[in-house]
């Protein structure tokens, strides 16, 4: 069903535009067939994995395109990602080869392959079905390292077919976003989703409130965004009116990956007289909710299920939690779009996915009679959202763990105004060791990525632990 949708990729005047290269759909389509054809002449067959640096450029639709094609399954690779989650990656997904250029520093054993664009009119596997996996995305948990999400052609295709009936998005709209392309929402969305249903894209290399106004005032008919992104251009508007006339532009502001809070939702609508419509979703189950494109938003709700998502929430014993707007339960997710499992890790799949097909997501919430989901908190305080990027507390503990100075370290998410959550290390050092803050944020930003650097370091003599010895992060403050 994907590929249907990325055959008709064939209009001339659409385009993936990005800041080094901009494509229209047919060279995308051409390029992905060579592509394609260059995989399976090197020996490679359908289900094998491959990696692909996911720079924010227009070859990396052509090499993900031409994965599909092939059949193969894509592991698309942070390019800001640290040495040893790098490792971690490519060592639990075993890719047979790595496409596009590395990052510097980021060399690798593996093979690896330039992706170029070329002539080609065959290369497509059209006989595999909705069940044949397409992407693997990593994704942190509460502890250890981040696991692969297997996720199908199908759960792909199901899940852009039910955004585009959510959000009345069609050939004609001109998507905007300066979101990464290594998780669900800038690659799923931002990219599958316009060359699926045939509509230009602009992805900006980096966020720049000022470049993505611009482009607002001028083309784009729909924005995507997290929360930050949001932040930072209702601040802009405060104090500057162009920023406002850009936000009333397009037909709709997308928000997603973590709670826009409300008083965003409401600077917005002062500055710019409109409101903004969240969505709700995981990288295992895809997007799940949405405010329709033609409802008013109720800010603080991130809307009803898409077409084929069933929804209902859970106690502790998860056990089904009475309706109401009242009633607070963990919200379980069913239908088309939850994922295969996480690679290799079946027992990690059967605790997060029941036999009946019910994700268990982690999220507190509460459902409103008319179907419409809050979304309030987390089960596990263990996980923090940060900019939009999922963090596990303990992958950051461990990792400051491994460095030589360092004894002991316990890692919290604070509240902030930009990021929603700031990532905060409290530390204890070796005896005699030494270590600035500045030192151990560079550490884990080289190990991890600089998504996951601690933004604040706090170096304490010891860390309160209850009579169990497990450390009370509740009574960790803010540090000074
Ligand atoms: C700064 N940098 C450093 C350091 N400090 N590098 C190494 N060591 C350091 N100590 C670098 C960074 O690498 C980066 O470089 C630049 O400085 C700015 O970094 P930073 O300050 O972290 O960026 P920011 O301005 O705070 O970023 C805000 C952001 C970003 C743009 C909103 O958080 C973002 O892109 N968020 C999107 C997350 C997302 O897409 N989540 C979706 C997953 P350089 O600029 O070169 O990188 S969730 C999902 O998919 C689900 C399904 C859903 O619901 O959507
Ligand atoms: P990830 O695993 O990175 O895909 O992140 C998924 C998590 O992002 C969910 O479990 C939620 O906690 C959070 N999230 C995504 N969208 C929203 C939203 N609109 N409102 C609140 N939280 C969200």
């Amino acid at each position: 069903m994907l590929l249907e949708g990325l055959r008709s990729v064939h209009a001339a005047h659409r385009f993936v535009a990005t800041d080094k290269l901009t494509l229209d759909h047919v060279s995308v389509r051409r390029g992905a067939l060579h592509h394609a054809q260059r995989m399976l002449s090197l020996g490679l067959r359908a289900g094998d994995r491959v990696a692909l640096w996911a720079h924010p450029h227009a070859m990396t639709a052509v090499g993900l395109v031409g994965n599909l094609y092939a059949g193969l399954v894509t592991v698309p690779l942070n390019p800001s990602v640290g040495t040893r989650e790098l490792a971690h990656v490519l060592g639990d997904s075993s890719p047979s080869l790595v496409l596009g250029e590395a990052p510097p520093g980021r060399a690798h054993a593996l093979p690896s392959e330039e992706l170029s664009l070329g002539y080609a009119t065959e290369g497509e596997r059209e006989d595999l079905g909705d069940a044949h996996p397409a992407l693997v995305l990593y994704t942190s948990g509460t502890t250890g390292a981040p696991k692969g999400a297997v996720l199908t052609r199908g759960n792909i295709a199901r899940n852009l077919q039910a955004l585009a009936s959510a959000w009345d998005w069609t050939r004609e709209d001109s998507l905007l976003h300066a979101l990464p392309l290594f998780h669900v929402h800038g690659l799923v969305l931002g990219l599958l989703g316009p060359l699926s249903l045939g509509c230009s894209v602009t992805i900006q290399q980096r966020f720049e409130p000022e470049a993505v106004a611009t482009a607002l005032r001028s083309y784009a008919t729909m924005l995507f965004g997290v929360p930050t992104m949001y932040h930072r251009l209702a601040e802009k508007s405060v104090e500057d009116k162009r920023f406002a006339r850009a936000l009333g532009r397009p037909r709709l502001l997308v928000s997603g990956s973590a709670p826009l809070g409300l008083r965003e939702h409401q600077r917005i609508a002062d500055a710019a007289g409109r409101a903004v419509h969240e969505r709700y979703g995981l990288t295992e189950t895809l997007i799940n909710t949405a405010v329709r494109a033609g409802e008013a938003p109720r800010p603080g709700w991130v809307g009803r299920a898409l077409d084929g998502v069933e929804l209902r929430l859970v106690d502790d014993q998860r056990r089904p939690a009475g309706p109401g707007e009242g009633s607070l339960g963990e919200v379980c997710v069913r239908g088309p779009s939850v994922f295969q499992g996480y690679l290799g890790r079946d027992e990690a799949t059967l605790a997060a996915r029941d036999p009946d097909g019910w994700f268990f997501t982690g999220d507190l919430g509460c459902l409103a009679e008319d179907g419409n989901l809050r979304v309030v908190g987390r089960r596990s305080t263990d996980l923090i959202k940060t900019g939009g990027f999922k963090v596990g507390a303990g992958e950051v503990e461990e990792c400051l763990r491994a460095h030589p100075s360092v004894r002991e370290a316990a890692v919290l998410g604070l509240p902030d105004e930009d990021l929603g959550e700031r990532i905060a290390a409290w530390v204890v050092l070796e005896p005699g060791g030494h270590a600035t803050g500045d030192e151990l944020v560079a550490h884990v930003a080289d190990a991890l990525g600089p998504q996951k650097r601690p933004r604040q370091v706090r170096f304490v003599d010891a860390l309160p632990r209850n009579a169990m010895g497990k450390v009370v992060k509740a009574t960790l403050k803010a540090p000074t």
